[in-house]
């Protein structure tokens, strides 16, 4: 895919996202690693990025990252105004942007974790979306001392489609703060052998080839949790 096409994958998906329900105000972002050998003119402003933390990036990675607070109700309408480039490289990153007041998203360090991971173990995924799902959550709320093996049977047991479909199952992740550390390296054990990983009390991230094959595996997770939660 081309970025143009990519753009116009966002803009549907975003749109889809916001209906559904799972993005309100700012929730959810999306990163996507792309192959490119230069930066498109549109992020024509770099900004340097200072960390106190250690990153190991083998390969030069360029993300499309959608920018912090961005509204995926917005994004749908213009997406280029909300996405920057980031990149990396060893321990160097760089942020590239039509507006130097965009700043990539919150969770954008647990992204580019991800996103190294998944470069050497699962070259196949290329994106990562994080959203809201609300059933999902309110699973995570009322099988609060479940494990995830508990969580995967209820699911499997109300839907067989979540056995056919998603027979890794569903990771699932303590309630960590959004954009720390911990909740990026629990995520990325949780992503060694499932693609959609529910945060607990707060929403879910997938990895997965693009962005549609990502909605549709959490849209089974959670008609399997929508139909629990209204059968008892
Ligand atoms: O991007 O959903 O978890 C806003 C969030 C943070
Ligand atoms: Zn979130």
């Amino acid at each position: 895919m081309n970025t143009k096409e990519i753009f116009k994958e966002i803009s549907e998906v975003s749109n889809h996202l916001f209906h559904m329900g799972w993005a309100e105000r700012n929730a959810g972002n999306i990163s996507i690693r792309l192959t490119i050998d230069s930066i498109p003119d549109s992020f024509s402003k770099e900004i340097y990025i200072k960390h106190d933390f250690l990153i190991n990036c083998p390969k030069v990675m360029y993300l499309l990252v959608s920018t912090t607070g961005s509204r995926m109700r917005l994004i749908t309408k213009n997406p280029e105004d909300h996405f920057g480039l980031l990149y990396c490289h060893g321990n160097e990153i760089k942020w590239y942007t039509a507006d130097t007041d965009n700043l990539p998203s919150s969770e954008w360090i647990s992204h580019l974790r991800m996103h190294i991971f998944l470069e050497l173990h699962k070259p196949s995924h290329k994106i990562i979306l994080h959203t809201h799902p609300t059933e999902l959550i309110a699973l995570s709320h009322k099988l609060y001392s479940c494990t995830e093996a508990q969580i995967n049977d209820t699911l499997w047991d109300i839907m067989p489609e979540v056995k056919y479909f998603i027979p890794e199952g569903l990771g699932y992740v303590e309630l960590f703060d959004p954009g720390s550390d911990e909740l990026a390296q629990n995520t990325i054990l949780e992503l060694i052998n499932h693609s959609v990983v529910l945060w607990k009390k707060h929403g879910c991230l997938a990895s997965a080839k693009n962005l549609w094959e990502a909605i549709e595996q959490i849209e089974i997770l959670n008609k399997a949790a929508k139909i629990y939660l209204l059968a008892y």
